[in-house]
């Protein structure tokens, strides 16, 4: 089942991207400069950045010089070698949830913008952990919009598993620190942290997440164990953006990017990835309760490139 929809999750970056290097190639059987600045354009046209692109052309170019000849067959290859390199690893082999469950409870401070899909990841993750055998806890500490906790409330039913709640308009750090209150007297395994997702004004967001941050640490000096940036993979640059922004404002460890279904720019996976170094752990494929993938780098190049 998952790695069906994967396939076709990523048709559209798939179609995207090869029908464009198959225009790159068309009637070429070497590859040389002229290849590699339209190689060049169809990675960055797939939303694989600039820089990261670069980085890509530049050790093809290497291999190109060093092989002496390298016949445009050869490209596919060479690019998916390239392109697994740079991906990171998430030490996690396949289907197995990357987190380290000898903390108890292992925190997850969730961030990102607004609409990006935090909550819908949490809901998704809870119902993944909890059919695993995991004992999860939600805590609502997006007290923005009135809507955030109920939203929240329902991922909760949904997947079966409590949450810790107060008031629209409460102090998300005294939510925060409720929850992990919470998940350690109930012996919960891991604790998902909802946070609202406010970028126009950027201080205030840092001082939430560290005053976040600082109270978790008053209860257990090496949490969050994991602050996962969420990411909208259908938004191609933007995602650029707001990871650069959030990894300035908080210590981001992990990345879920979203929404690679239906859109060509699933690119984005490879070059945030890159940029940020920091591995992506989880991939979104959809708005139901199963459509959330372990990401797992080998996978995701095999599906890209079949
Ligand atoms: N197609 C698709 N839709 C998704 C995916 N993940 C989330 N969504 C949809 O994106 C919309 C926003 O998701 P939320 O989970 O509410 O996003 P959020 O980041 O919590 O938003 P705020 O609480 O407003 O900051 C919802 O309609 C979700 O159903 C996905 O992987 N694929
Ligand atoms: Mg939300």
């Amino acid at each position: 089942m998952n790695d069906n929809i994967l396939d076709k999750g990523l048709e559209k970056t798939k179609k995207g991207l090869f029908s464009r290097l198959s225009r790159t190639v068309m009637g070429r059987s070497k590859v040389d400069d002229l290849v590699l600045d339209d190689l060049e354009e169809a990675l960055v046209a797939s939303d694989v950045g600039v820089d990261t692109t670069l980085k890509i052309i530049d050790r093809i170019q290497e291999r190109v010089r060093r092989d002496k000849y390298v016949n445009t067959q050869e490209l596919n290859r060479l690019l998916r070698e390239e392109i697994e390199a740079l991906l990171m690893e998430n030490k996690s082999a396949g289907q197995l949830i990357p987190f380290d469950f000898s903390k108890k409870p292992f925190v997850i401070l969730v961030v990102g913008v607004n609409g990006v899909g935090k909550t819908t990841t949490i809901g998704k993750l809870a119902s993944r952990l909890k059919a695993d055998g995991k004992k999860v806890m939600l805590g609502a500490a997006d007290t923005f919009r009135a809507a955030a906790v109920e939203q929240l409330t329902i991922w909760s039913e949904r997947a079966g598993v409590p949450i810790i709640k107060q008031t629209m308009g409460s102090d998300p750090a005294a939510v925060a620190y409720d929850s992990l209150s919470a998940a350690i007297a109930r012996q919960m395994d891991v604790l998902l942290i909802d946070t609202a997702g406010r970028l126009h004004n950027k201080v205030n967001l840092m001082n939430e997440l560290s005053k976040i941050r600082k109270v978790l640490q008053k209860l257990i000096p090496d949490a969050p164990h994991e602050v996962l940036l969420v990411l909208d993979g259908s938004t191609g640059q933007n995602a650029y953006q707001q990871a650069k922004e959030f990894s300035r404002a908080t210590d981001v460890t992990a990345l879920a990017v979203t929404k690679l279904d239906g859109t060509a720019k699933g690119g984005v996976v490879i070059g945030i990835s890159d940029m940020l170094q920091v591995p992506v752990k989880f991939i979104g494929l959809g708005e139901g309760i199963d459509d959330l993938q372990v990401f797992d780098k080998k996978t995701f190049v095999a599906t890209l490139f079949e």
